[in-house]
């Protein structure tokens, strides 16, 4: 080795002594990443008066909106799984919510495990990965506050209080005031981790489950609505005729509710009660701003606010979610990034949850990771108007995608049916143009943007064996063998 040499591998030497003597996170922001279940766009910062979310619109005012954004999947497990390993559906194949992430993907590191091995102290509550037992490893944090089974979910889940014609779902108010709520015990956790003092910057999860069904808010919510003040979405009559078989028969999913609400009158008020259930959860992210802003962390915090998936009432003849129709994909989407966002920006590009993983490593200076099929948003939180000709993806089930531009949304199922709708004209998505010859061109322009593979479904619950206290699993000898 020359002289030259050992000098220069002497000076990499302390350097890499001095990069790993010096505090690495000094100049690292804190991240509050903060989320809701089943949240469509009814939200004041996206036009939507009735839901009135002061708060969420607070929040969307101090940095970049994204008022085209959209989750990965319609469905609560494939959209979270997807946020939080940076990985398309059709890559992991998780399509559905019967389908552990962890036995299936392995070698996947999770966004809050990654900021944990990169020296951040990663705590999360309520439901961050899907809810159920299994969907939550708890090496993926340092810290943890679950909820109490019998506290899960938007409200007290049980005894139903009326012996009402649906089996899977009730709805209307509860004498209980905000935090009394199940999602309230999270969020006065969360209070007392912020007013906390922290040696390492933090990666702080709140996962509120409200407005998720059932419907349950809080009396002084659910009366402050009124019956009148929030509209029944429009279903137009023939609205599935241009529509293929396989769109067809999304819609049809449980369409059983939907029947018998109608029958029985009920949608306004269900309608109603989903309202409140927002209003609910808006007031809980006030306690959480109001918090952040009163402890030593407002100041080099980002915040990043976000909906799984969006939610239809009769859209479409529909309810719930598990569609590719912009009710189902289209989600409140807002990031807070101190000296990079400037407020009140609104962007109109498309985009995906998909890019919240690589954001956020950009944002906070993490190594980024090849594997992450999003981008970082950082071009557009700087410039919200800058060209953007990437697409947002979205995927339910095997082989069926959807593909939304600023301007259209192209959808494609697995047998091969079509649609496409342009949101310059018909925002509703009433009239499908997949047919009409003059849109060869953009619908060309859009399956080109299509996941290039679809990957197997991965396996079920049923074929592992689960020990929760271990929290590990086993896979099961397959049938038939001794
Ligand atoms: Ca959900
Ligand atoms: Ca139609």
């Amino acid at each position: 080795m020359s002289g030259q040499a050992a000098a220069a591998r002497l000076s990499l030497l302390a350097a890499c002594v001095w990069l790993t003597a010096a505090p690495a996170h000094a100049a690292r922001p804190n991240v509050l990443f903060l989320s809701v279940d089943d949240m469509n766009d009814w939200v004041g910062a996206l036009g939507y008066a009735p839901a009135r979310t002061p708060n969420i619109d607070r929040l969307a005012a101090r940095g970049a909106l994204f008022a085209n954004a959209h989750a990965p999947s319609p469905k609560c497990n494939p959209s979270r799984t997807a946020i939080l390993s940076g990985l398309r559906p059709s890559t992991s194949g998780i399509y559905g919510n019967g389908e552990w992430w962890k036995p299936n993907l392995p070698k996947v590191v999770m966004l809050p495990r990654y900021f944990k091995d990169n020296g951040y102290y990663a705590a999360g509550g309520g439901k961050v990965f899907h809810h159920t037992p299994g969907f939550n490893p708890p090496d993926s944090w340092d810290e943890y506050f679950d909820l109490q089974d019998d506290l899960k979910s938007a409200g007290f889940l049980v005894p139903y209080r009326r012996p009402n014609h649906l089996t899977s779902f009730d709805w209307g108010p509860l004498d209980r005031a905000d935090m009394e709520m199940g999602d309230g015990a999270t969020v006065r956790w969360a209070e007392e981790f912020l007013a906390r003092k922290h040696e390492r910057p933090f990666f702080l999860a709140v996962g509120l489950f409200q407005p998720h069904l059932p419907f349950y808010a809080p009396r002084a919510q659910y009366d402050a609505v009124g019956p009148d003040e929030a509209p029944v979405p429009p279903d137009k009559p023939g609205d599935l005729d241009d529509v293929p078989p396989a769109g067809r028969r999304m819609a049809a999913f449980r369409t059983n509710d939907l029947e018998l609400i109608l029958e029985h009158g009920d949608l306004d008020d269900v309608v109603r009660a989903y309202t409140a259930c927002i209003r609910h959860a808006d007031a809980l992210i006030g306690r959480l701003l109001d918090a952040l802003d009163a402890g030593a962390y407002a100041q080099n915090t980002i915040v990043v606010f976000w909906s799984d998936h969006g939610y239809h009432f009769g859209e479409k003849h529909h309810f719930a979610k598990n569609t590719l129709w912009e009710r189902s994909s289209r989600v409140p989407l807002a990031i807070v990034a101190p000296g990079v966002t400037r407020p009140q920006t609104v962007s109109t590009r498309p985009v995906s949850l998909l890019n919240l993983y690589p954001t956020l490593l950009d944002l906070c200076g993490l190594p980024p990771r090849a594997a992450l099929e999003g981008v970082s948003l950082r071009p557009l939180l700087e410039d919200p108007k800058r060209e953007w000709a990437r697409p947002a993806v979205m995927t339910f089930g095997r082989g069926n995608h959807a593909v939304r531009s600023e301007r259209y949304r192209y959808i494609r199922y697995a047998d091969g049916g079509e649609e496409l709708y342009d949101h310059a004209r018909d925002p509703g998505e009433w009239t499908n143009l997949a047919a009409d010859p003059a849109y060869a061109a953009v619908i060309e322009r859009h399956a080109r943007r299509l996941p290039a593979g679809n990957a197997p479904a991965a396996l079920p619950k049923s074929a592992f064996e689960f020990d929760p206290q271990s929290y590990s699993w086993r896979r099961k000898p397959k049938a038939g063998k001794p």
